[in-house]
């Protein structure tokens, strides 16, 4: 297992990279999108939040693709401060709103995710994570319910099916200009359908380019939101979208919050029966108390989940890849995102080493 810090786009400067060596991570996650772009509800300095239903910012220039040189760069400036770049976390709904939506750019959007894919390969960059819904993330509220009146976020409570509106797919703004209305509601059997298209399409880019797709589960896990199906929200649900693409660059973003969030399963057999297949990418490590629709973000030493047990999981299943810290509550102080992480991180190094000398005990 290797330890990871995920960065938003406005992170990505030497002193978030040296943070990250000083905290005792050895890879990198990086987000390309700017999700705080034009948003009055999403302050920098925490997890994209959003308001319950608002979109989290502005969705990037649907023309510009990351360039290969754009990437060796970052790669570069990132290896120069000791770390290595794991995974690209997300896809620009600039990029692919009509492979999510079926609309009539699908076909050329389709390319993009094909350039990007390739660019990616080239560059050296082995993982690109993304989700695959239509309301995103969202139906969630930011409260002081954390330890110590830490501010969290979470639902309390069921969602109401506030549509979405045109011009709006995955918590950001594509198309400003929209003309008015909502988003029609879709079947659950649709959007498998509109999954297994996008697999079908760019997994083979995928393998030739040795980079592995990696899909998070739907956040928050609710069968629908906003009048829309949700894909990935029971643990057994990650297993169809493996099956429907057999190959090793369609792989997992697993999330452990998220899967704990679920009504069903457990998430010790979840995170065991998908490591045993060598389908993880990469992991999201968080804990939760309560699950859909009632439940919060919590510290990563509290809430449901033992995570020591999950890493004993991990270790015994030979998971390599990386984990890296989720969302943290917000902790008083003038940096609460750095001490959130800083925190997280301390934990996992702490859980690594115990079970590194448990193994050399036994
Ligand atoms: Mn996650």
């Amino acid at each position: 297992m290797k330890i990871g810090l995920g960065l938003y786009r406005h992170m990505l400067t030497r002193d978030y990279y040296d943070f990250a060596r000083q905290a005792g991570c050895t890879h990198l996650v990086v987000h390309l999108i700017d999700y705080f772009n034009h948003s009055a509800t999403n302050p920098r300095n925490n997890q994209p939040t959003g308001g319950k239903y608002e979109p989290w910012g502005m969705a990037g220039d649907s023309e510009k693709l990351w360039t290969v040189e754009e990437l060796k760069t970052l790669r570069r400036e990132i290896e120069d401060a000791g770390l290595i770049l794991a995974a690209i976390e997300n896809l620009d709904p600039a990029h692919w709103h009509d492979i999510l939506l079926d609309g009539p750019q699908r076909p050329q959007q389709i390319e993009k995710v094909k350039t990007i894919i390739r660019r990616m390969g080239e560059a050296g960059i082995p993982v690109l994570g993304y989700n695959f819904s239509l309301a995103g993330v969202c139906g969630r509220i930011t409260a002081p319910w954390g330890r110590g009146h830490a501010i969290t976020v979470g639902m309390d409570g069921p969602a109401e099916d506030v549509p979405i509106p045109k011009g709006t797919v995955w918590n950001m703004v594509y198309d400003p200009d929209a003309p008015a209305g909502t988003l029609p509601s879709i079947s659950h059997e649709e959007l498998w359908r509109r999954l297994e298209r996008f697999l079908h399409d760019v997994v083979p880019v995928a393998e030739q380019s040795g980079v592995r797709l990696a899909a998070h589960p739907d956040d928050p896990p609710m069968p629908t939101m906003r009048g829309q199906p949700r894909l990935v929200y029971q643990p057994g649900m990650y297993q169809r979208l493996i099956d429907l693409a057999p190959s090793s660059s369609n792989a997992l973003e697993l999330c452990v919050g998220t899967l704990a969030e679920m009504t069903e399963g457990d998430i010790y057999d979840a995170v065991d029966r998908y490591s045993r297949q060598g389908k993880i990418a990469y992991i999201h490590l968080r804990n939760v108390v309560g699950k859909v629709p009632s439940y919060r973000e919590t510290f990563i030493d509290e809430g449901d989940v033992d995570m020591l047990r999950i890493l004993t999981i991990l270790a015994k299943n030979q998971f390599d890849g990386v984990v890296i810290p989720d969302h943290t509550p917000q902790m008083t102080c003038p940096a609460p995102w750095h001490a959130g992480m800083a925190h997280t991180i301390g934990f996992i190094l702490a859980a690594q080493a115990m079970l590194e000398t448990s193994v050399k005990r036994a």
